[in-house]
């Protein structure tokens, strides 16, 4: 019988991976989108289909986290059998400045979904996108059982929906399962998260745009991983007999500033020659130093990440290169073809980017 999952956040990176994902393994996709007077669907374009003609699998639907009125309709009249919640306001330095919004979005959200759920009395398994944000100071490496102590109003609107999550699984008995992912990466990646902002300035670079990047902290340290591996261990999770909280990452950590290095070095720059550090960066507080330990992952899902950190860094560089109208070095395009299947449409991807490189500023 075909299965039937609702995806929110489909327009953003892992949505995107995660529908091509599930759309591969014969799924019947419903995503939910923001009305915006723009389109803000170029993740997803490529994989769209007229719901009018028979046949199609791929339906998106108009909804906000902010407001109720769309999720009962949804969950009553779809009854997915899988829920992945991806939707939040996701940028950890953006929620300093707007802290209620995020938590009406990335903490409240998630709750009003979990309160469909038990009030439809549908058998939907749900999935919520925990963060290795939560540990905050805590230090590495940290596994499922570490305690958390997060240091932005992203991380604590995260926790909130993470014990929701488990409050929902335990008082109510709903199959809901908290995927606790560590940063991971994509040419797909927002344009203002650090690796794509990186990226992309090595690009810019290149094709003679820009002269200069301005960063922030180069000390902070991160398990970078590739996105679509992850989104392979969401759907994992949810085959599961029974729901619970798993770690995802590679067991890896580099400092931003090694980032920087090996981007600019892969693509034959002088970093220091392009790199200047701006306060506009900086974080009231920062999380020093992630390293995930998936130990439960590799035994419970037989998940374990591919890509190491030199493969990303040329993947990303490779296809910010492309987009921006050069011939990319290829090595990154190479690692793709060699480790991963068919299903991550590389070059899908990158026709995107091209299309929405027309001057779009990664300076946030
Ligand atoms: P993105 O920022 O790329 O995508 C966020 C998605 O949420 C977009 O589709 C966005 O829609 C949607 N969204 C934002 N606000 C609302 C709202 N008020 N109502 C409905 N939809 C909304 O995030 P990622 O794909 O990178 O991450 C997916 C999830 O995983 C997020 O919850 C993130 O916090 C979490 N996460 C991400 C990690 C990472 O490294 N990428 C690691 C750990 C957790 P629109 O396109 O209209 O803006
Ligand atoms: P993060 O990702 O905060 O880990 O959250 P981000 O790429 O924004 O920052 C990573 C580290 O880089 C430092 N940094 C900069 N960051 C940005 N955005 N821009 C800069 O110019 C810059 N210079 C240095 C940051 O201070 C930080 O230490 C991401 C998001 O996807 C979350 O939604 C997710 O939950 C976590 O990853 C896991």
């Amino acid at each position: 019988m075909t299965k039937r999952a609702l995806i929110t956040g489909i327009t953003g990176q892992d949505g995107s991976y995660l529908a091509e994902f599930l759309l591969a393994r014969g799924y019947e996709v419903h995503g939910i989108i923001r009305r915006a007077s723009t389109f803000n669907t170029s993740r997803i374009d490529h994989i769209y289909q007229d719901p009018n003609q028979p046949g199609s699998k791929l339906f998106l639907h108009h909804g906000d986290l902010t407001s109720t009125e769309w999720i009962l309709n949804l969950i009553y009249s779809l009854a997915p059998d899988e829920l992945y919640h991806l939707a939040a306001q996701s940028h950890v330095k953006v929620s300093f400045d707007i802290p209620e919004y995020t938590g009406d979005v990335t903490g409240l959200g998630t709750m009003r979904l979990l309160e469909a759920i038990r009030r439809s009395g549908a058998k939907t398994r749900f999935y919520q996108a925990s963060s290795s944000e939560m540990f905050g100071s805590a230090p590495p490496p940290q596994c499922e059982t570490t305690v958390f102590q997060p240091r932005s109003p992203y991380a604590a609107a995260k926790v909130y929906a993470h014990w929701m999550t488990r409050i929902y699984r335990e008082g109510y008995n709903i199959y809901a399962t908290n995927g606790i992912l560590f940063n991971h990466e994509s040419p797909r990646r927002g344009e203002t998260f650090v690796t794509r902002k990186i990226t992309r300035g090595v690009a810019a670079i290149l094709a003679g745009r820009a002269d200069t990047l301005f960063l922030g902290n180069l000390n902070a340290r991160r398990d970078w991983g590739y996105a679509p591996e992850y989104v392979e261990a969401m759907w994992r999770m949810m085959q599961q007999d029974a729901p619970d909280d798993f770690v995802i990452g590679t067991g890896g950590t580099h400092s931003v500033r090694e980032f920087v290095e090996e981007a600019f070095a892969y693509a034959g720059l002088d970093w220091q020659k392009h790199v200047k550090i701006s306060d506009r960066y900086l974080r009231p507080l920062e999380v020093d130093d992630l390293i995930a330990d998936p130990s439960k992952a590799r035994t419970q899902l037989g998940w374990e990440s591919k890509i190491g950190f030199r493969d990303l860094v040329a993947i990303m560089v490779d296809a910010d290169v492309e987009a921006a109208g050069l011939a990319p070095r290829g090595r990154g395009k190479a690692i793709l073809e060699a480790k991963i299947g068919g299903w991550n449409h590389w070059h899908n991807s990158v026709t995107q980017l091209v299309k929405a490189a027309g001057g779009q500023a990664a300076q946030l």
